[in-house]
């Protein structure tokens, strides 16, 4: 299927979603979620998907929300439509989005990419909340999910001078997992995709899982959570297999059941 704003490409078991407005520097507008929804809702569907890419461009990989889609509205109408709530639903893609970011991802774009599960950085990405320059805030999570990230004193510095964070900082601050030369990210982001969605499925959709209650619970909720989810991994014919081939010294053969 084609899409106006993204372009969407299988690549063995890994999706590969390339936002492509870049006369924009891919600014996200209402077409590009709609765009992102159906995507992502047909990969979580597909059981040949393991694991997505999303990425843009060499420039940016968005440089924010449609700026232009939003000067004119007013109160009654960014309330009224619960603007940017719908963001929320790519959120709750169940298989791991990994962000492969080079060059700007700013205001909407920052915050897209700390939606994905983690986020491989080129060495060019410049991140930023730069909202306050514009007299608003961060709308799409970036406040929370940038606190929880680099914690409170970068957060802060980030949302209110609305400065820009390069690559190297970003990964000192935990907001990346590894930077890798602009020429081979995408490669290395779906190599890493490739990797993940090479393990057992059920295994994978419960690690993600876990991770996320991290930043929902308590520890002792979050440690009883992960047991109790260890547990039932061991009702699955993949955890027999895994355990199997470790013993037998051969890969595991998934059936995802
Ligand atoms: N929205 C719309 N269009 C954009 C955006 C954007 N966020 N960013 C860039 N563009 C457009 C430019 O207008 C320009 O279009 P045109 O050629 O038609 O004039 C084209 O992309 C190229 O951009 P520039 O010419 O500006 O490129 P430069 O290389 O000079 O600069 C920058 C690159 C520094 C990235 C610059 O474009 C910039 O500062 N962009 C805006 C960054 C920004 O402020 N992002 C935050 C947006 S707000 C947001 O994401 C969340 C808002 C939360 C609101 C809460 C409501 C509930």
């Amino acid at each position: 299927m084609s899409y106006e704003t993204i372009l969407v490409e299988q690549r063995g078991a890994v999706t590969l979603v390339t936002l492509n407005r870049p006369q924009a520097l891919n600014a996200l507008n209402s077409a590009v979620l709609a765009d992102l929804l159906d995507a992502f809702a047909k990969f979580d569907a597909d059981a040949s998907q393991g694991c997505a890419v999303l990425t843009g461009g060499e420039k940016a990989f968005a440089a924010g929300a449609d700026i232009k889609e939003m000067s004119s509205q007013g109160f009654a109408d960014m309330y009224g439509s619960n603007f940017f709530a719908g963001w929320e639903g790519f959120t709750r893609t169940r298989k791991p989005v990994i962000a492969a970011v080079a060059g700007f991802a700013l205001g909407g774009g920052c915050e897209l990419a700390m939606m994905c599960d983690f986020i491989l950085a080129a060495d060019t990405a410049k991140f930023g909340q730069p909202e306050v320059k514009l007299a608003v805030a961060p709308g799409m999570g970036g406040s929370q999910r940038l606190a929880r990230a680099v914690g409170k004193a970068k957060a802060m510095d980030m949302c209110l001078t609305g400065r820009m964070m390069g690559a190297e900082e970003a990964e000192r601050a935990g907001l990346v997992s590894r930077i890798v030369p602009a020429a081979d990210l995408v490669e290395e982001a779906v190599k890493t995709a490739a990797t993940i969605a090479g393990m057992a499925p059920l295994s994978v959709l419960a690690n993600k899982e876990l991770v996320n209650a991290a930043f929902e619970t308590t520890l002792a909720q979050g440690v009883q959570f992960e047991r109790r989810l260890f547990h039932g991994l061991f009702g699955t014919a993949d955890q027999k297999e895994g355990m199997a081939a470790f013993v037998e010294k051969r890969p595991g053969n998934w059936t995802g059941k």
